[in-house]
């Protein structure tokens, strides 16, 4: 054991920070082999839906005028209006100049056309990939897949797999949170769902969703929840998780992610940007833990107000796994904030952050700007038990940086295989 003084410390955490592959384990990206659904590029970077909703308060375009511009022309104006016209300090905005400065773009020519020229056009889907992974240090992706959705759904049908190293997330907003027209999609498929719930409908959701676990090979089942979500409920919802997702992800070990806390569409017109949040009761997630013992959860909320009793509640039943600084969270302000809570509460049994990328480049600014703020905080963290004469040891907090952003991830959703410290060859499963 290498005893280390508060000098080498700093150097130490960040060195393993740095060095430690990430899984990012909920992204909006896909497999290179999936086609024009990965998005990646300038254009891309610059219309992040994050982006829109900021650009619109600079703007006086009207919102139907703004979505009938070409691709090209919506990024004109966001870079005009956001970053030209005014100084881009916004989170959002310092992404784009982080990603571009990663992909090796001189900002100060301000350039917009030459950027797109040297990125843009100099690759294609997978040489992209490999080059942001390599770059964000990003070796594992978990990609968000939705069965009802009609670009992706055909991609599964004809026996599309993914890489390696990009891991399916069944996806079922559509059937919790709109059921009313699902269940005629499930009918045309083939699943014969009555009008109302009955034991015939559990069955055949339960075979769609088990369908669709062969075919994915899903680390986990995931949905977004509104503030209002109430469990159990006598509902769609409430009897689609009662009689099919609880007991698929039991039998199956396939844990169940919620991700609650979103208010779709209080402003329609501006579509993806027009999502708000509101608080939400902790009821729900309090009773599905302690009723279903056996069943393992994975949460994320996002309310800041929320992130208190969910980091208590994590203290209360090991079957969930608190996961990320979700959207409006993934602020430095509030990643530190939560990240310094979750440590003191639950020690290093979270998993701190997820990218939430859309776009592949966001992969870049995502990583580098909590990878940063997560050192520093782990600086403090060590440095107070240093203090206390309790000797640490380089290696221990290599392992420790090893569980944050790759092993608790694997060994929660019970793939052993896929957890590896420093050092370790890749098993062959592994990319
Ligand atoms: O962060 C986002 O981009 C949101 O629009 C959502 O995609 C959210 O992360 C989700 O997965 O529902
Ligand atoms: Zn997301």
């Amino acid at each position: 054991m290498t005893i280390l003084s508060e000098d080498q410390l700093r150097q130490v955490i960040e060195d393993a920070v740095q060095r430690q592959p990430v899984t990012d384990m909920h992204t909006h990206l896909y497999s290179p082999n999936f086609g024009d659904i990965l998005l990646w590029g300038v254009d891309e970077l610059l219309t992040y839906h994050y982006l829109v909703a900021e650009v619109m308060r600079w703007s006086d375009i009207q919102t139907a005028d703004f979505w009938k511009l070409s691709k090209q022309e919506q990024a004109e104006l966001i870079w005009q209006k956001l970053f030209l016209e005014h100084s881009p300090i916004s989170e959002a905005c310092r992404g784009v100049l982080t990603s571009l400065q990663g992909l090796g773009a001189d900002l100060s020519t301000r350039d917009l056309a030459s950027y797109r020229e040297a990125i843009d056009q100099a690759s294609d889907n997978a040489a992209q990939v490999r080059r942001v992974l390599e770059l964000a240090n990003v070796d594992h992706v978990v990609m968000t897949n939705d069965p009802f959705d009609d670009k992706e759904r055909p991609i599964w049908l004809n026996g599309t797999k993914p890489d390696a190293n990009f891991h399916a997330a069944l996806r079922i907003d559509p059937l919790l949170n709109d059921y009313a027209n699902s269940k005629h999609r499930l009918r045309e498929w083939g699943y014969d769902v009555s009008d109302e719930w009955d034991d015939r409908s559990a069955a055949e959701v339960t075979r769609f969703l088990t369908d669709w676990i062969e075919r994915m090979d899903p680390v986990y089942m995931a949905v977004s929840l509104p503030p209002t979500f109430a469990f159990p409920e006598e509902s769609d919802r409430g009897r689609i998780i009662r009689d099919c997702i609880l007991p698929v992800s039991r039998k199956t070990g396939i844990p169940f992610a919620m991700m609650i806390g979103v208010k779709k569409r209080v402003h329609p017109e501006l579509r993806d940007a027009g999502d708000y949040l509101a608080k939400a009761s902790m009821e729900p997630l309090e009773h599905l833990l302690s009723t279903y013992p056996d069943n393992k959860f994975i949460v994320t909320m996002l309310s800041r107000e929320n992130q208190h009793e969910l980091a208590v509640l994590g203290r209360k039943f090991r079957n969930l796994l608190i996961f990320g600084c979700w959207w409006f969270l993934n602020n430095p302000i509030i990643i530190n904030e939560m990240t310094r809570m979750r440590f003191e509460l639950l020690g290093l049994s979270v998993v701190p952050q997820h990218s939430d990328a859309r776009v592949l480049d966001q992969l870049i600014y995502k990583w580098k700007h909590s990878k940063e703020l997560i050192a520093g905080i782990l600086f403090d963290k060590y440095a107070d038990v240093l203090r206390t004469g309790w000797p640490l040891d380089a290696a221990e907090i290599r392992r420790d940086v090893a569980d944050l952003f790759r092993n608790n991830f694997w060994r929660f959703v019970g793939r052993e295989n896929m957890v590896r410290y420093d050092d370790e060859p890749a098993p062959s499963a592994a990319l």
